[in-house]
Protein backbone atom coordinates (compact mmCIF):
# COMPACT_ATOMS: atom_id res chain seq x y z
CA UNK A 1 0.00 0.00 0.00
CA UNK A 2 2.55 1.92 0.95
CA UNK A 3 4.53 1.58 -2.10
CA UNK A 4 1.38 2.49 -4.31
CA UNK A 5 0.56 5.87 -2.07
CA UNK A 6 4.37 7.04 -3.16
CA UNK A 7 4.04 5.72 -6.79
CA UNK A 8 1.22 7.72 -7.14
CA UNK A 9 1.89 10.70 -5.33
CA UNK A 10 5.11 10.75 -7.84
CA UNK A 11 2.99 10.86 -11.11
CA UNK A 12 0.75 13.36 -9.43
CA UNK A 13 3.67 15.62 -9.67
CA UNK A 14 3.64 15.90 -13.43
CA UNK A 15 0.09 15.50 -13.74
CA UNK A 16 -1.46 18.78 -16.26
CA UNK A 17 -4.89 19.52 -17.14
CA UNK A 18 -6.28 21.82 -19.45
CA UNK A 19 -10.07 22.17 -19.07
CA UNK A 20 -12.36 21.56 -16.53
CA UNK A 21 -13.93 18.65 -17.55
CA UNK A 22 -10.08 16.89 -17.08
CA UNK A 23 -9.59 18.16 -13.66
CA UNK A 24 -13.13 16.37 -13.08
CA UNK A 25 -12.07 12.87 -13.90
CA UNK A 26 -8.68 13.52 -12.03
CA UNK A 27 -11.05 14.31 -9.15
CA UNK A 28 -13.37 10.74 -10.40
CA UNK A 29 -10.10 8.39 -10.94
CA UNK A 30 -8.98 9.05 -7.36
CA UNK A 31 -11.67 10.39 -4.75
CA UNK A 32 -14.45 9.39 -6.68
CA UNK A 33 -16.77 6.38 -5.33
CA UNK A 34 -14.87 3.81 -7.35
CA UNK A 35 -11.83 5.45 -7.32
CA UNK A 36 -8.40 5.00 -6.32
CA UNK A 37 -8.72 6.26 -2.86
CA UNK A 38 -11.72 4.48 -2.12
CA UNK A 39 -9.75 1.03 -2.94
CA UNK A 40 -6.90 1.62 -1.12
CA UNK A 41 -9.35 2.41 2.09
CA UNK A 42 -11.18 -0.91 1.05
CA UNK A 43 -7.85 -3.08 1.67
CA UNK A 44 -7.27 -0.64 4.66
CA UNK A 45 -9.82 -3.23 6.50
CA UNK A 46 -7.76 -6.31 6.08
CA UNK A 47 -4.68 -4.05 7.77
CA UNK A 48 -3.95 -5.60 10.90
CA UNK A 49 -5.13 -3.74 14.17
CA UNK A 50 -1.35 -2.81 15.49
CA UNK A 51 -0.76 -1.32 12.17
CA UNK A 52 -4.05 0.55 11.51
CA UNK A 53 -2.80 3.74 13.37
CA UNK A 54 0.17 4.20 11.00
CA UNK A 55 -1.72 3.29 7.88
CA UNK A 56 -4.71 5.28 8.75
CA UNK A 57 -2.27 8.23 8.90
CA UNK A 58 -0.74 7.37 5.66
CA UNK A 59 -4.06 6.97 3.72
CA UNK A 60 -5.40 10.67 5.31
CA UNK A 61 -2.25 12.34 4.28
CA UNK A 62 -2.48 10.70 0.85
CA UNK A 63 -6.39 12.20 0.41
CA UNK A 64 -5.21 15.69 1.71
CA UNK A 65 -2.36 15.44 -1.32
CA UNK A 66 -4.89 14.16 -3.66
CA UNK A 67 -7.09 17.11 -2.92
CA UNK A 68 -4.49 19.78 -2.48
CA UNK A 69 -3.34 18.80 -6.10
CA UNK A 70 -7.18 19.15 -7.72
CA UNK A 71 -7.35 22.21 -6.16
CA UNK A 72 -4.35 23.44 -7.53
CA UNK A 73 -4.74 22.20 -11.01
CA UNK A 74 -8.31 24.07 -10.84
CA UNK A 75 -6.82 27.09 -9.91
CA UNK A 76 -4.24 26.85 -12.65
CA UNK A 77 -7.38 26.27 -15.08
CA UNK A 78 -8.87 30.15 -13.96
CA UNK A 79 -5.41 31.84 -14.35
CA UNK A 80 -4.97 31.08 -17.28
CA UNK A 81 -8.45 31.60 -18.44
CA UNK A 82 -8.21 33.59 -21.56
CA UNK A 83 -10.42 34.72 -24.88
CA UNK A 84 -8.95 31.99 -26.69
CA UNK A 85 -9.24 29.08 -23.88
CA UNK A 86 -11.14 25.88 -25.55
CA UNK A 87 -14.52 26.47 -23.73
CA UNK A 88 -15.32 30.31 -24.32
CA UNK A 89 -17.61 30.61 -27.21
CA UNK A 90 -17.34 34.47 -29.05
CA UNK A 91 -19.94 33.96 -30.72
CA UNK A 92 -22.92 33.98 -28.22
CA UNK A 93 -25.01 36.68 -27.49
CA UNK A 94 -24.02 38.65 -24.56
CA UNK A 95 -26.67 39.65 -21.95
CA UNK A 96 -29.39 41.81 -23.36
CA UNK A 97 -29.64 45.31 -21.97
CA UNK A 98 -32.64 46.10 -20.96
CA UNK A 99 -34.62 48.99 -22.75
CA UNK A 100 -35.87 52.06 -21.08
CA UNK A 101 -39.14 53.49 -21.87
CA UNK A 102 -40.65 56.95 -22.38
CA UNK A 103 -41.67 58.66 -19.48
CA UNK A 104 -45.82 58.81 -18.88
CA UNK A 105 -45.55 62.81 -19.33
CA UNK A 106 -43.61 62.41 -22.89
CA UNK A 107 -46.37 59.68 -23.76
CA UNK A 108 -49.09 62.47 -23.04
CA UNK A 109 -47.14 64.89 -24.64
CA UNK A 110 -46.40 62.96 -27.66
CA UNK A 111 -50.06 61.81 -28.50
CA UNK A 112 -51.01 65.00 -27.97
CA UNK A 113 -48.67 66.55 -30.42
CA UNK A 114 -49.33 63.61 -33.05
CA UNK A 115 -53.21 64.40 -32.83
CA UNK A 116 -53.18 68.40 -33.59
CA UNK A 117 -50.32 67.56 -36.36
CA UNK A 118 -52.84 65.72 -38.23
CA UNK A 119 -54.79 68.87 -39.20
CA UNK A 120 -52.20 71.24 -40.10
CA UNK A 121 -50.21 72.23 -36.36
CA UNK A 122 -46.84 72.77 -36.12
CA UNK A 123 -44.27 72.56 -32.78
CA UNK A 124 -43.79 75.36 -31.76
CA UNK A 125 -40.81 75.88 -28.76
CA UNK A 126 -39.12 78.90 -27.16
CA UNK A 127 -37.12 79.49 -24.12
CA UNK A 128 -38.13 78.70 -20.65
CA UNK A 129 -36.57 81.58 -19.41
CA UNK A 130 -38.44 84.67 -20.72
CA UNK A 131 -39.12 88.44 -19.86
CA UNK A 132 -42.20 90.41 -18.53
CA UNK A 133 -42.96 91.10 -21.90
CA UNK A 134 -43.93 88.03 -23.87
CA UNK A 135 -45.68 86.39 -20.91
CA UNK A 136 -47.69 89.24 -19.21
CA UNK A 137 -47.15 92.25 -21.41
CA UNK A 138 -48.36 91.09 -24.58
CA UNK A 139 -50.68 88.73 -23.38
CA UNK A 140 -53.51 91.55 -21.86
CA UNK A 141 -52.65 91.21 -18.20
CA UNK A 142 -53.13 94.46 -16.89
CA UNK A 143 -50.19 95.85 -14.31
CA UNK A 144 -51.53 94.34 -11.12
CA UNK A 145 -52.59 90.72 -12.24
CA UNK A 146 -52.16 88.58 -9.32
CA UNK A 147 -49.97 86.26 -11.79
CA UNK A 148 -47.11 88.97 -12.06
CA UNK A 149 -46.71 88.77 -8.16
CA UNK A 150 -43.53 87.50 -6.30
CA UNK A 151 -45.61 84.67 -4.53
CA UNK A 152 -46.39 82.94 -8.01
CA UNK A 153 -43.73 83.64 -10.61
CA UNK A 154 -39.71 82.95 -10.19
CA UNK A 155 -38.07 86.26 -11.22
CA UNK A 156 -34.59 85.80 -12.35
CA UNK A 157 -33.50 89.53 -12.52
CA UNK A 158 -35.55 92.77 -11.79
CA UNK A 159 -35.06 95.48 -14.78
CA UNK A 160 -35.38 99.14 -14.40
CA UNK A 161 -38.13 99.21 -17.47
CA UNK A 162 -40.02 96.52 -15.43
CA UNK A 163 -39.36 93.95 -18.21
CA UNK A 164 -37.93 91.45 -15.63
CA UNK A 165 -35.85 87.95 -16.42
CA UNK A 166 -38.50 85.40 -14.87
CA UNK A 167 -39.04 81.80 -15.40
CA UNK A 168 -42.05 81.88 -18.04
CA UNK A 169 -45.27 80.52 -15.88
CA UNK A 170 -47.20 79.22 -19.37
CA UNK A 171 -45.96 78.57 -22.90
CA UNK A 172 -48.09 81.61 -24.13
CA UNK A 173 -44.38 82.97 -24.79
CA UNK A 174 -43.64 80.82 -27.57
CA UNK A 175 -46.75 81.93 -29.08
CA UNK A 176 -46.53 85.38 -29.14
CA UNK A 177 -43.06 85.45 -30.21
CA UNK A 178 -44.04 83.20 -33.03
CA UNK A 179 -47.17 86.11 -33.98
CA UNK A 180 -44.37 88.84 -33.93
CA UNK A 181 -41.89 86.99 -36.62
CA UNK A 182 -45.02 85.61 -38.41
CA UNK A 183 -48.32 86.79 -40.36
CA UNK A 184 -50.88 84.72 -40.20
CA UNK A 185 -52.52 81.59 -41.00
CA UNK A 186 -50.46 80.38 -37.63
CA UNK A 187 -51.67 77.40 -36.43
CA UNK A 188 -49.16 75.90 -33.87
CA UNK A 189 -48.60 74.19 -30.86
CA UNK A 190 -46.37 74.84 -28.11
CA UNK A 191 -45.62 71.55 -25.86
CA UNK A 192 -43.19 72.77 -22.63
CA UNK A 193 -41.70 73.43 -19.20
CA UNK A 194 -43.14 75.97 -16.92
CA UNK A 195 -42.83 77.47 -13.53
CA UNK A 196 -44.55 78.79 -10.84
CA UNK A 197 -43.88 79.12 -7.27
CA UNK A 198 -46.06 76.47 -5.66
CA UNK A 199 -45.63 75.08 -2.43
CA UNK A 200 -44.83 71.20 -3.68
CA UNK A 201 -47.82 69.20 -2.59
CA UNK A 202 -49.83 66.07 -4.13
CA UNK A 203 -51.83 68.24 -6.42
CA UNK A 204 -49.55 70.94 -6.45
CA UNK A 205 -45.69 71.31 -8.05
CA UNK A 206 -43.28 74.53 -9.07
CA UNK A 207 -42.46 72.74 -12.18
CA UNK A 208 -45.00 71.23 -14.80
CA UNK A 209 -45.85 70.90 -18.44
CA UNK A 210 -48.24 72.45 -20.77
CA UNK A 211 -49.54 71.61 -24.35
CA UNK A 212 -51.19 75.34 -25.69
CA UNK A 213 -52.20 75.77 -29.13
CA UNK A 214 -53.35 78.31 -31.57
CA UNK A 215 -54.97 79.23 -34.42
CA UNK A 216 -55.33 82.63 -36.40
CA UNK A 217 -56.85 82.98 -39.87
CA UNK A 218 -59.30 85.65 -41.64
CA UNK A 219 -62.65 84.41 -40.37
CA UNK A 220 -61.82 82.02 -37.30
CA UNK A 221 -64.91 81.65 -34.89
CA UNK A 222 -66.13 79.98 -31.73
CA UNK A 223 -67.76 77.42 -34.12
CA UNK A 224 -64.17 76.41 -35.53
CA UNK A 225 -62.49 76.38 -31.71
CA UNK A 226 -65.27 73.84 -30.50
CA UNK A 227 -65.03 71.37 -33.73
CA UNK A 228 -61.23 71.57 -32.95
CA UNK A 229 -61.17 70.34 -30.30
CA UNK A 230 -64.34 68.31 -30.37
CA UNK A 231 -61.90 65.91 -32.80
CA UNK A 232 -59.21 66.14 -30.03
CA UNK A 233 -61.25 65.09 -27.53
CA UNK A 234 -62.53 61.98 -29.63
CA UNK A 235 -58.92 61.12 -31.14
CA UNK A 236 -57.19 61.01 -27.23
CA UNK A 237 -60.09 60.32 -24.95
CA UNK A 238 -62.00 57.94 -27.88
CA UNK A 239 -65.01 58.52 -31.14
CA UNK A 240 -67.60 57.96 -28.18
CA UNK A 241 -66.59 61.40 -25.65
CA UNK A 242 -68.33 64.19 -25.71
CA UNK A 243 -67.27 67.69 -24.58
CA UNK A 244 -69.04 70.58 -23.19
CA UNK A 245 -67.72 73.67 -22.64
CA UNK A 246 -68.32 76.65 -20.10
CA UNK A 247 -67.78 80.15 -19.45
CA UNK A 248 -64.47 81.37 -17.64
CA UNK A 249 -62.05 83.78 -17.65
CA UNK A 250 -58.51 84.80 -19.10
CA UNK A 251 -56.81 88.02 -19.55
CA UNK A 252 -55.80 86.97 -23.08
CA UNK A 253 -58.86 85.45 -24.53
CA UNK A 254 -62.61 87.23 -24.80
CA UNK A 255 -65.15 85.15 -24.80
CA UNK A 256 -63.13 82.02 -22.67
CA UNK A 257 -64.33 78.69 -21.37
CA UNK A 258 -63.20 75.39 -19.61
CA UNK A 259 -63.86 72.68 -21.62
CA UNK A 260 -65.14 69.17 -20.05
CA UNK A 261 -64.62 65.59 -21.54
CA UNK A 262 -67.47 62.72 -20.99
CA UNK A 263 -65.77 60.40 -18.35
CA UNK A 264 -64.89 57.36 -20.41
CA UNK A 265 -64.32 55.03 -16.92
CA UNK A 266 -68.69 55.62 -15.91
CA UNK A 267 -69.98 56.49 -19.14
CA UNK A 268 -71.18 59.81 -17.75
CA UNK A 269 -72.79 58.18 -14.49
CA UNK A 270 -70.90 59.71 -12.27
CA UNK A 271 -67.58 57.17 -10.77
CA UNK A 272 -64.61 58.11 -8.25
CA UNK A 273 -62.11 59.87 -11.19
CA UNK A 274 -65.15 62.43 -11.90
CA UNK A 275 -66.36 63.09 -8.73
CA UNK A 276 -69.48 61.28 -9.30
CA UNK A 277 -70.44 64.39 -12.03
CA UNK A 278 -69.86 62.32 -15.48
CA UNK A 279 -67.69 65.41 -16.66
CA UNK A 280 -63.69 65.87 -16.36
CA UNK A 281 -62.09 69.48 -16.58
CA UNK A 282 -59.39 69.05 -19.03
CA UNK A 283 -58.61 72.39 -20.64
CA UNK A 284 -59.02 76.23 -20.70
CA UNK A 285 -59.65 77.78 -24.33
CA UNK A 286 -61.03 81.03 -25.71
CA UNK A 287 -61.17 83.75 -29.11
CA UNK A 288 -57.75 85.08 -28.68
CA UNK A 289 -58.99 88.78 -27.32
CA UNK A 290 -58.11 91.61 -30.00
CA UNK A 291 -55.54 93.22 -27.83
CA UNK A 292 -53.13 90.15 -27.66
CA UNK A 293 -53.46 90.04 -31.04
CA UNK A 294 -52.57 93.99 -32.19
CA UNK A 295 -49.76 93.95 -29.28
CA UNK A 296 -47.67 91.42 -31.32
CA UNK A 297 -48.27 93.12 -34.63
CA UNK A 298 -51.39 91.27 -36.10
CA UNK A 299 -54.63 93.29 -37.35
CA UNK A 300 -57.77 92.41 -34.92
CA UNK A 301 -59.58 94.39 -38.16
CA UNK A 302 -58.40 91.74 -40.34
CA UNK A 303 -57.56 88.34 -38.33
CA UNK A 304 -59.33 86.25 -35.45
CA UNK A 305 -58.22 83.17 -33.43
CA UNK A 306 -58.86 81.10 -30.87
CA UNK A 307 -56.50 79.57 -28.62
CA UNK A 308 -56.26 76.51 -25.82
CA UNK A 309 -53.90 75.65 -23.10
CA UNK A 310 -54.11 72.37 -21.29
CA UNK A 311 -51.85 70.81 -18.33
CA UNK A 312 -49.61 67.57 -19.31
CA UNK A 313 -49.87 65.93 -15.62
CA UNK A 314 -53.80 66.34 -15.37
CA UNK A 315 -53.98 64.54 -18.39
CA UNK A 316 -51.71 61.37 -17.67
CA UNK A 317 -53.05 61.35 -14.39
CA UNK A 318 -56.57 61.02 -15.42
CA UNK A 319 -55.32 58.50 -18.21
CA UNK A 320 -53.18 56.58 -15.99
CA UNK A 321 -54.69 57.01 -12.55
CA UNK A 322 -52.32 58.70 -11.20
CA UNK A 323 -53.03 60.72 -7.83
CA UNK A 324 -50.10 62.26 -6.90
CA UNK A 325 -48.08 64.79 -8.61
CA UNK A 326 -44.61 64.48 -6.96
CA UNK A 327 -44.34 60.76 -8.85
CA UNK A 328 -43.54 62.66 -12.15
CA UNK A 329 -40.32 63.96 -10.86
CA UNK A 330 -38.87 61.56 -8.52
CA UNK A 331 -37.58 59.49 -11.28
CA UNK A 332 -38.42 56.43 -8.86
CA UNK A 333 -38.13 53.15 -10.80
CA UNK A 334 -41.05 51.39 -9.61
CA UNK A 335 -42.94 54.02 -11.28
CA UNK A 336 -40.96 54.91 -14.43
CA UNK A 337 -41.36 51.10 -15.62
CA UNK A 338 -45.17 50.60 -15.58
CA UNK A 339 -45.42 52.77 -18.51
CA UNK A 340 -44.46 51.01 -21.45
CA UNK A 341 -43.99 52.60 -24.77
CA UNK A 342 -43.56 52.49 -28.86
CA UNK A 343 -41.35 55.26 -29.93
C1 LIG B 1 -55.26 76.50 -19.09
C2 LIG B 1 -55.72 77.57 -20.00
C3 LIG B 1 -55.19 78.75 -21.98
C4 LIG B 1 -54.49 80.11 -23.80
C5 LIG B 1 -54.20 79.23 -22.78
C6 LIG B 1 -53.37 81.72 -25.28
C7 LIG B 1 -52.18 82.04 -25.88
C8 LIG B 1 -52.12 83.17 -26.61
C9 LIG B 1 -53.21 83.95 -26.79
C10 LIG B 1 -54.36 83.56 -26.19
CL1 LIG B 1 -50.66 83.62 -27.31
N1 LIG B 1 -54.43 82.45 -25.45
N2 LIG B 1 -53.44 80.58 -24.54
C11 LIG B 1 -55.81 80.49 -24.01
C12 LIG B 1 -56.81 80.00 -23.18
C13 LIG B 1 -56.50 79.12 -22.15
O1 LIG B 1 -54.81 77.88 -20.99
O2 LIG B 1 -56.00 76.07 -18.25
N3 LIG B 1 -54.03 76.03 -19.23
C14 LIG B 1 -53.49 74.99 -18.44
Amino acid sequence: MKQIIENVLLELQNVKATSVQEVEQLKIKYLGKKGLLAGLFEEFKQVPNEEKRKFGALLNDFKTKIEEKIEELKNGLESVHSPDAKNDDLTKPSNLLSLGSLHPLSIVKNEIVEIFSRIGYVVAEGPEIEDDRHVFGALNFPPEHPARDMQDTFFIELREDDNHALLRTHTSSVQVRTMEKQQPPIRIIAPGRVFRNEAISARAHCIFHQVEGLYIDKGVSFADLKQSLLYFAKEMFGEQTKIRLRPSYFPFTEPSAEMDVSCNLCEGKGCNICKGTGWLEIMGCGMIDPNVLDASGIDSNVYSGFAFGMGIERIAMLKYDIKDLRLYFENDLRFLKQFSSAY
